[in-house]
Protein backbone atom coordinates (compact mmCIF):
# COMPACT_ATOMS: atom_id res chain seq x y z
CA UNK A 1 0.00 0.00 0.00
CA UNK A 2 3.05 2.38 -0.47
CA UNK A 3 1.49 3.65 -3.34
CA UNK A 4 -1.55 5.04 -1.66
CA UNK A 5 0.69 6.46 1.28
CA UNK A 6 2.46 8.69 -1.45
CA UNK A 7 -0.73 9.74 -2.97
CA UNK A 8 -1.95 11.18 0.14
CA UNK A 9 1.72 12.74 1.09
CA UNK A 10 1.71 14.28 -2.07
CA UNK A 11 -1.86 15.91 -1.97
CA UNK A 12 -0.70 16.84 1.43
CA UNK A 13 1.59 18.85 0.94
CA UNK A 14 0.74 20.35 -2.50
CA UNK A 15 -2.54 21.63 -0.01
CA UNK A 16 -0.08 22.63 2.50
CA UNK A 17 1.97 24.67 -0.09
CA UNK A 18 -1.05 26.14 -1.72
CA UNK A 19 -2.86 26.96 1.31
CA UNK A 20 -1.20 29.08 4.68
CA UNK A 21 -2.83 28.45 8.12
CA UNK A 22 -3.63 32.46 7.60
CA UNK A 23 -5.82 32.12 4.91
CA UNK A 24 -7.43 28.99 6.69
CA UNK A 25 -8.32 30.89 9.40
CA UNK A 26 -9.53 34.12 7.29
CA UNK A 27 -11.77 31.72 5.30
CA UNK A 28 -13.02 30.05 8.30
CA UNK A 29 -13.20 33.75 9.66
CA UNK A 30 -15.08 34.98 6.60
CA UNK A 31 -17.77 32.61 7.16
CA UNK A 32 -18.47 32.99 10.55
CA UNK A 33 -18.68 36.92 10.20
CA UNK A 34 -20.88 36.04 6.82
CA UNK A 35 -23.48 34.02 8.77
CA UNK A 36 -23.53 36.64 11.57
CA UNK A 37 -25.20 38.86 9.58
CA UNK A 38 -27.00 37.16 7.25
CA UNK A 39 -28.75 34.88 9.46
CA UNK A 40 -31.07 37.55 11.52
CA UNK A 41 -32.08 38.97 8.30
CA UNK A 42 -33.35 35.59 7.48
CA UNK A 43 -37.46 35.29 6.86
CA UNK A 44 -38.20 33.25 9.97
CA UNK A 45 -41.44 33.54 12.43
CA UNK A 46 -40.09 35.10 15.29
CA UNK A 47 -43.50 34.28 16.77
CA UNK A 48 -44.77 31.30 19.43
CA UNK A 49 -47.31 28.78 16.87
CA UNK A 50 -49.49 29.61 19.27
CA UNK A 51 -49.11 33.55 20.18
CA UNK A 52 -51.74 34.91 18.50
CA UNK A 53 -54.14 31.76 19.59
CA UNK A 54 -55.27 33.79 23.20
CA UNK A 55 -56.37 36.81 20.96
CA UNK A 56 -59.23 35.32 18.52
CA UNK A 57 -60.31 33.29 21.74
CA UNK A 58 -60.90 36.73 23.44
CA UNK A 59 -62.66 37.88 20.55
CA UNK A 60 -65.22 34.75 19.93
CA UNK A 61 -65.58 34.56 23.91
CA UNK A 62 -64.37 37.11 26.57
CA UNK A 63 -67.02 39.64 27.03
CA UNK A 64 -65.40 41.48 29.62
CA UNK A 65 -62.19 42.22 26.95
CA UNK A 66 -62.18 44.93 24.46
CA UNK A 67 -61.13 42.55 21.67
CA UNK A 68 -64.91 40.87 21.98
CA UNK A 69 -66.14 41.33 18.61
CA UNK A 70 -69.49 43.01 19.76
CA UNK A 71 -67.43 46.16 20.96
CA UNK A 72 -65.78 46.52 17.53
CA UNK A 73 -67.60 50.53 17.55
CA UNK A 74 -67.67 50.78 21.52
CA UNK A 75 -66.05 54.11 22.95
CA UNK A 76 -66.71 53.64 27.18
CA UNK A 77 -66.76 51.38 30.22
CA UNK A 78 -67.57 47.54 29.24
CA UNK A 79 -71.17 47.09 31.69
CA UNK A 80 -69.69 43.47 31.99
CA UNK A 81 -67.12 44.58 34.17
CA UNK A 82 -69.11 46.94 36.09
CA UNK A 83 -71.79 44.53 37.42
CA UNK A 84 -73.97 44.18 34.02
CA UNK A 85 -74.07 42.05 31.44
CA UNK A 86 -73.66 42.83 27.78
CA UNK A 87 -76.91 43.79 27.04
CA UNK A 88 -78.60 44.89 30.40
CA UNK A 89 -76.98 47.68 33.00
CA UNK A 90 -76.37 47.42 36.13
CA UNK A 91 -78.31 47.89 38.99
CA UNK A 92 -79.03 51.33 39.90
CA UNK A 93 -78.16 52.38 36.50
CA UNK A 94 -80.46 52.95 34.06
CA UNK A 95 -80.58 52.48 30.04
CA UNK A 96 -80.37 55.91 27.76
CA UNK A 97 -83.23 56.64 25.50
CA UNK A 98 -81.00 57.41 22.65
CA UNK A 99 -78.54 54.77 21.27
CA UNK A 100 -75.97 54.89 18.22
CA UNK A 101 -74.91 52.15 16.61
CA UNK A 102 -72.02 50.02 14.70
CA UNK A 103 -71.99 46.74 12.61
CA UNK A 104 -69.53 43.85 13.83
CA UNK A 105 -68.65 40.87 12.64
CA UNK A 106 -68.72 37.65 14.51
CA UNK A 107 -65.65 35.74 14.01
CA UNK A 108 -67.77 32.52 14.96
CA UNK A 109 -70.20 32.14 12.50
CA UNK A 110 -68.45 35.34 9.94
CA UNK A 111 -72.07 37.11 9.99
CA UNK A 112 -72.71 40.62 10.71
CA UNK A 113 -74.73 41.76 13.30
CA UNK A 114 -76.10 45.32 13.93
CA UNK A 115 -75.39 46.61 17.52
CA UNK A 116 -76.67 49.05 19.66
CA UNK A 117 -74.51 50.79 21.77
CA UNK A 118 -76.68 52.08 24.73
CA UNK A 119 -74.81 54.07 27.67
CA UNK A 120 -76.13 53.27 30.93
CA UNK A 121 -76.70 56.11 33.06
CA UNK A 122 -77.59 57.88 36.50
CA UNK A 123 -74.26 57.04 38.68
CA UNK A 124 -70.69 58.28 38.38
CA UNK A 125 -68.26 56.32 35.78
CA UNK A 126 -67.73 52.75 36.64
CA UNK A 127 -63.87 53.71 35.27
CA UNK A 128 -63.20 49.66 34.75
CA UNK A 129 -62.16 47.98 31.43
CA UNK A 130 -61.95 51.20 29.03
CA UNK A 131 -62.66 50.42 25.59
CA UNK A 132 -62.40 52.33 22.73
CA UNK A 133 -62.85 51.01 19.19
CA UNK A 134 -63.82 52.57 16.33
CA UNK A 135 -64.84 50.17 13.12
CA UNK A 136 -67.11 52.09 10.75
CA UNK A 137 -67.89 55.19 13.33
CA UNK A 138 -67.98 57.96 11.59
CA UNK A 139 -67.68 62.08 12.62
CA UNK A 140 -70.39 63.74 15.29
CA UNK A 141 -72.30 65.02 12.17
CA UNK A 142 -73.29 61.07 11.30
CA UNK A 143 -74.78 61.08 15.32
CA UNK A 144 -76.15 57.71 15.14
CA UNK A 145 -72.97 56.27 14.37
CA UNK A 146 -70.69 58.49 16.58
CA UNK A 147 -69.58 56.93 19.78
CA UNK A 148 -67.72 59.83 21.55
CA UNK A 149 -70.65 61.34 23.04
CA UNK A 150 -72.64 61.02 26.34
CA UNK A 151 -75.68 59.20 25.47
CA UNK A 152 -77.04 59.60 28.60
CA UNK A 153 -78.32 63.27 27.46
CA UNK A 154 -81.77 62.39 27.17
CA UNK A 155 -82.03 61.02 30.31
CA UNK A 156 -83.51 62.25 33.97
CA UNK A 157 -79.84 61.96 35.00
CA UNK A 158 -77.06 62.70 32.13
CA UNK A 159 -74.80 60.72 34.54
CA UNK A 160 -72.12 58.06 32.65
CA UNK A 161 -71.99 54.93 34.14
CA UNK A 162 -70.62 52.51 31.17
CA UNK A 163 -71.75 50.94 27.86
CA UNK A 164 -73.75 47.83 26.68
CA UNK A 165 -74.04 45.91 23.32
CA UNK A 166 -76.95 44.56 22.27
CA UNK A 167 -77.61 42.80 19.10
CA UNK A 168 -80.23 44.40 17.27
CA UNK A 169 -79.89 42.62 13.71
CA UNK A 170 -78.33 40.35 11.77
CA UNK A 171 -76.83 41.25 7.82
CA UNK A 172 -78.14 39.01 5.34
CA UNK A 173 -75.66 36.78 3.61
CA UNK A 174 -75.16 37.91 -0.08
CA UNK A 175 -74.62 35.50 -3.15
N1 LIG B 1 -70.82 56.86 24.87
C1 LIG B 1 -69.80 56.75 25.80
C2 LIG B 1 -69.28 58.09 26.24
C3 LIG B 1 -69.82 58.66 27.37
C4 LIG B 1 -69.34 59.88 27.78
C5 LIG B 1 -68.38 60.52 27.03
C6 LIG B 1 -67.87 59.93 25.89
C7 LIG B 1 -68.33 58.71 25.50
Amino acid sequence: MKWLDDFFERKTRRVAQSASRRSALVKVGKLFVGTAFILPVLPFDRMMPTAHAGENKKAVEDDTSCDYWRYCALDGFLCTCCGGTISSCPPGTEISKVTWVGTCRNPGDGKDYLISYNDCCGVTMCGRCACNRNERERPGYRLGVHNDINWCMANGSNAYHCTVAAIVGVGEQRG
